[in-house]
């Protein structure tokens, strides 16, 4: 599972994927599906879009593969990362090379055609991503992104939005305009700095509260956490200071939360996570088996795979 570069130069300073992961402690449940991972070309193959903000290092279906099997999950859903922008070419070579094992959310512009969409929703794909993350992309005007999704609705698929939490109060009006289920990626990143019932996290809360269509990935606790991956004083765990919000969110909307591995961790410079431990990390944050259930199986299933019934 060697990471390469490939056909391009990567950005400086960012880190490769971690081509050793641990065997988790923590087993899985059967049926269990990461629900948040990329692929990055191969570069050669499925070249990097001109518009990315940066440019990372390969990450190919077969090492996903790989890595889905090692981890012990069934099933993929592949985020369309920026880096490729709206080409979704390698998203959907993986999605056909899945054996029906993975999902996938898309980037599409105003002018995809009704055709495109079509052959998308064979291929797998299920949702589209609008990244408010000004590091990662250009602006797009919301009227755009309105008509996008009041299109998607007809395949009945859903939006996975991407924001800061400090841009939530701005985007509010439009979020809650949206017209299909919306899955927020990993929380709507909350300063863990802040406190847990302070006024940024509790309108996230209120934002889920709410609006009953509103999910959220309680996932990337290696991207948020400042305390970080190592031990403090021999007794702390990694990513403790991520642990009371995602706690929180899988508690109080159990039926509404994914998780995924983020796998391969785009534009990580501090550290680069090992995806077996961040998998020993999910029992911390749904503490029962319960809850592990539906965040690892139920709801990923009923959001992607509602054709599976039992
Ligand atoms: C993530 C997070 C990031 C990047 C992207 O599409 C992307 O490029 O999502 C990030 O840099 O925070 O979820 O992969």
């Amino acid at each position: 599972m060697k990471p390469t570069s490939g056909a391009f130069e990567k950005t400086p300073g960012w880190l490769d994927w971690f081509d050793g992961p641990a065997k988790p402690q923590f087993v899985l449940p059967a049926g269990a599906v990461d629900a948040h991972c990329h692929v990055f070309g191969p570069g050669a193959q499925f070249p990097y879009a001109p518009e990315r903000k940066y440019t990372p290092c390969d990450a190919s279906k077969d090492q996903l593969f790989a890595l889905r099997d090692h981890l012990g999950f069934e099933k993929n859903v592949i985020v369309q990362a920026t880096c490729h922008g709206a080409d979704n070419s390698a998203l959907i070579d993986a999605l056909k090379h899945s054996g029906g094992q993975a999902r996938g959310v898309a980037t599409v512009k105003r002018d995809v055609t009704d055709q495109a969409l079509q052959a998308m929703h064979d291929a797998g794909v299920r949702g589209v991503r609008f990244n408010f993350v000004k590091r990662l992309v250009d602006f797009t005007p919301k009227e755009e992104l309105m008509e996008i999704a009041n299109r998607i609705k007809h395949w009945g698929w859903h939006v996975v939005i991407y924001f800061e939490a400090v841009d939530l109060p701005e985007l509010w009006d439009f979020f809650t305009a949206l017209p299909t289920t919306v899955v927020v990626d990993h929380m709507g990143r909350p300063n863990v700095q802040h406190p847990v019932d302070g006024p940024e996290f509790s309108l996230f809360m209120k934002f889920m509260q709410q609006h009953d269509n509103v999910w959220s990935k309680v996932s990337c606790p290696e991207r948020l956490s400042v305390s970080g991956p190592k031990a403090l004083n021999g007794e702390q765990q990694a990513y403790q200071d991520v642990v009371p919000y995602a706690r929180r969110v899988v508690e109080a909307f159990p039926e509404r939360v994914l998780w995924g591995t983020d796998w391969p961790h785009p534009n990580l410079k501090d550290h680069m996570p090992d995806d077996g431990l961040l998998v020993d990390f999910i029992p911390q944050i749904a503490v029962t088996p319960e809850l592990q259930s539906k965040l690892l199986v139920d709801n990923p299933r009923r959001l992607y795979w509602p054709e599976i019934t039992v």
